[in-house]
């Protein structure tokens, strides 16, 4: 068993952590872990805060899984279903292009409705009409229920995806990688397996991805520090993981009946703990839509040195209860940022700077 004093030793001397110094990282005080994250954070990026100007666009909601988390897909839950027409995303397109955004970011439900070229031809077009908006689009989870949908491998989508235009991977589908719970949260779905083996195949295309972790409902801290290992092995393999989201449940409008959202205490912890663990992720991102704003700027200080974008409109977390609705104004960011003491950094959607403010 590890002792306190050993465990601070070793992040004194920024040693790797194993899987129980991970787990016993969570027994230390909050501010004592904020500070070793930060440590690390103001080495890599000083005082450096980054975000994008994006546009998240959900085509579809009809799914043909019932993740017991979601609130967005078309079920009992949510009896609105809505499959948008390539016309209407173009539109949204071209109306985001004119505000400046310089990624969309597509994320559908699983809907066995619509064929694969439906899928696929809205990256074709986005690509002809928009040839400067980089394309984030297709979680793994979609890529698995495309695959096993149409018959082919996971090769052969990602190969397809590559040819319509699409850059790169969103992190969305990891959930909790623990089975067990897996199969509470989202049984039925990806399996933990072939979200990282869909993910290692598009690094080896030479191509970036994030990463997400759900966490705030059934899962453990134990949980949590396997998921995220699992993680920091596979970035050990391809380098190919560009930043870590992780995502606070949210509880409304969903089946998994959790009483009490996580504490924003625990929120801090995880960020730290992840800034930690995954020396070899450089980003690590506090997608504000879920740990709502001011979170998001006090997680600055606890190795979070991202902030995700402007999102525009979203869909997924706001069913659950976020208040992402309608995104956010690109100086409200900036002014958020600057008046928590950090430096409000425009990036590309593969971390280059654009503008530093
Ligand atoms: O995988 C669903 C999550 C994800 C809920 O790659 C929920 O830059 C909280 O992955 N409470 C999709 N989360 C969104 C996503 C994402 C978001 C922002 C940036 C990036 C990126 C990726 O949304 C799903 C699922 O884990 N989700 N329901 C909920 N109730």
């Amino acid at each position: 068993m590890i002792l306190e004093k050993d465990l601070l030793e070793k992040l004194e001397n920024g040693s790797r952590l194993n899987f129980e110094e991970g787990v016993k990282l969570f027994d230390l005080d909050v501010i004592t872990l904020g500070h070793y994250a930060n440590k690390i954070r103001v080495d890599r990026f000083g005082k450096k805060t980054y975000f994008n100007i994006n546009r998240h666009i959900n085509p579809t909601n009809i799914c043909k899984d019932v993740c017991q988390f979601c609130a967005y897909s078309a079920t009992r839950k949510n009896p609105n279903q809505y499959t948008l027409s390539h016309e209407e995303i173009l539109k949204t397109v071209e109306k985001s292009s004119k505000n400046g955004i310089k990624e969309v970011h597509i994320v559908s439900a699983h809907n066995p409705n619509t064929g694969l070229d439906w899928y696929m031809d809205i990256f074709k077009k986005i690509r002809k009409n928009f040839p400067d908006i980089h394309i984030k689009a297709l979680t793994a989870a979609e890529i698995h229920f495309l695959s096993t949908e149409y018959n082919l491998s996971y090769q052969e989508i990602i190969d397809i995806m590559c040819e319509s235009g699409v850059d790169s991977m969103p992190g969305g589908g990891a959930e909790i990688f623990d089975e067990k719970v897996r199969k509470r949260i989202c049984g039925g779905k990806v399996s933990s397996t072939q979200w990282l083996e869909i993910h290692k195949l598009w690094h080896e295309k030479g191509r970036k991805s994030n990463a997400t972790m759900l966490f705030g409902h059934i899962e453990s801290r134990e949980n949590r520090v396997d998921h995220i290992l699992r993680l920091r092995d596979l970035q050990n393999i391809t380098n190919g993981f560009n930043a870590f989201i992780p995502l606070v449940f949210q509880t409304e409008n969903n089946y998994l009946k959790v009483k009490e959202p996580v504490t924003a205490n625990e929120i801090l912890k995880t960020y730290a703990v992840s800034r930690i663990l995954l020396d070899n992720i450089p980003n690590i991102k506090a997608y504000w839509a879920t740990s709502t704003v001011k979170l998001a700027l006090i997680a600055q200080e606890f190795g979070a040195n991202d902030v995700d974008g402007t999102i525009e409109k979203e869909s997924i977390q706001s069913a659950a209860g976020a208040a992402s609705k309608n995104g956010i104004a690109q100086l409200e960011f900036v002014d958020l940022i600057k008046n928590a003491g950090f430096i409000p950094v425009e990036r590309d959607s593969i971390y280059n700077e654009l503008k530093v403010y």
